[in-house]
């Protein structure tokens, strides 16, 4: 496989490019495109408003209020930063690239296959999934390992709930999942930057955990397709490229799954990768981020802040052999 330079991780701290930024070269080149008479889209179709009246959008759903502290009081990152300062591949590697492209992603209908070790294996529609599964709402920390973080209030579906309908058997060690692999969706994946289609995995604990959600929206509407529509994963106390977005495919398994940037680097980016301040990026430290839309810089918590919930998950590992 291909390794091109440019890839998750060369962008650390110093060089995080503020969103508003991005977004003004956004409208600068729109702006260029009317004035030269061209038809340029973004300013009318933005994908964030694509799929706003389908199920699982905020008047379809009655989202109940987490009952167990898991939500974050901190200030919310706005969601013009959220949804225009994205990591998602499939669509380009600058961050600009997900919400200038991702339009193109057809998100209805929507199916996932659930497979491998599970009493009910098949094939089930997004309606569904929604419709047989209870829906929260949580306020996360999201820390990308590139040393930046946001604060997003996420609507979705806890991850325990989604599997124990399919009915794991005692061999679900792990839990693989698959983004959609369609490069005519996902122009990203003609450019061999990652082994398409992008692939996360998790232990079964951690997958079972009350903090693992499978979101379907955001800010109290349906996900930005930039952001992963219409299914992401969430798991907040790993680093951001975990939570694997617009997943097609979820299978148990005994072994313990491939996973693309562990493929792509090993020595940079673990299966755990757990959020560990103490543990440096080999190009980098983790000790500290920038919460995007603000310019100061705070402390990295262990395990992203959620250490009390989290922690005896990995009691008696050694957590830099594990990173
Ligand atoms: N399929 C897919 N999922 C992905 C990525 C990607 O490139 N492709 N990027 C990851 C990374 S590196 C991060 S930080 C988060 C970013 O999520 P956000 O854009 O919603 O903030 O998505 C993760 N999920
Ligand atoms: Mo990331």
């Amino acid at each position: 496989m291909l390794i091109r330079q440019n890839r998750l991780g060369e962008s650390p701290e110093r060089e995080v490019t503020d969103p508003s930024l991005y977004r003004r070269r956004r409208e600068f080149i729109r702006d260029l495109g009317v004035a030269a008479g061209l038809l340029v889209l973004p300013g009318c179709g933005r994908a964030e408003d694509a799929g706003a009246s389908g199920p699982g959008s905020s008047g379809s759903v009655r989202p109940v209020r987490s009952p167990d502290g898991f939500t974050t009081a901190e200030a919310q990152t706005p969601f013009e930063d959220a949804s225009s300062y994205n990591n998602f591949y499939e669509f380009g590697s600058d961050k600009d690239d997900p919400a200038e492209n991702a339009g193109s992603l057809v998100t209805r209908p929507w199916s996932i296959s659930i497979e491998g070790e599970v009493a009910r294996p098949g094939t089930i529609s997004l309606e569904a999934l929604l419709a047989g599964t209870p829906v929260v709402e949580r306020i996360y920390r999201l820390r990308c390992v590139e040393a930046w973080s946001m604060v997003i209030p996420w609507r979705g579906l806890p991850l325990r709930d989604v599997l124990a309908r399919f009915e794991p058997t005692s061999r679900a060690k792990y839990v693989a999942f698959r983004t959609l692999l369609d490069p005519a969706q996902m122009p990203g994946q003609r450019r061999p930057v990652l082994d398409w289609p992008y692939r996360e995995g998790l232990r079964i604990d951690e997958a079972m955990h009350p903090l693992t959600i499978l979101a379907t929206g955001m800010y109290g509407r349906d996900l930005p397709a930039q952001n992963g529509a219409p299914l992401r994963l969430v798991v907040p106390w790993k680093y951001g490229f975990k939570s694997i977005k617009s997943i097609v495919s979820i299978r148990l398994q005994e072994a313990q799954p491939e996973t693309s940037w562990n493929q792509a680097a090993p020595s940079e980016y673990g299966f755990y990768s757990n959020v560990n301040p103490d543990v440096d990026h080999p190009r980098w430290s983790q000790k500290r981020e920038r919460r995007i839309g603000d310019f100061r810089r705070t402390r990295t918590l262990p395990f992203n802040g959620y250490a009390e919930q989290v922690a005896q998950l990995y009691s008696g590992m050694d957590l830099r052999a594990n990173f």
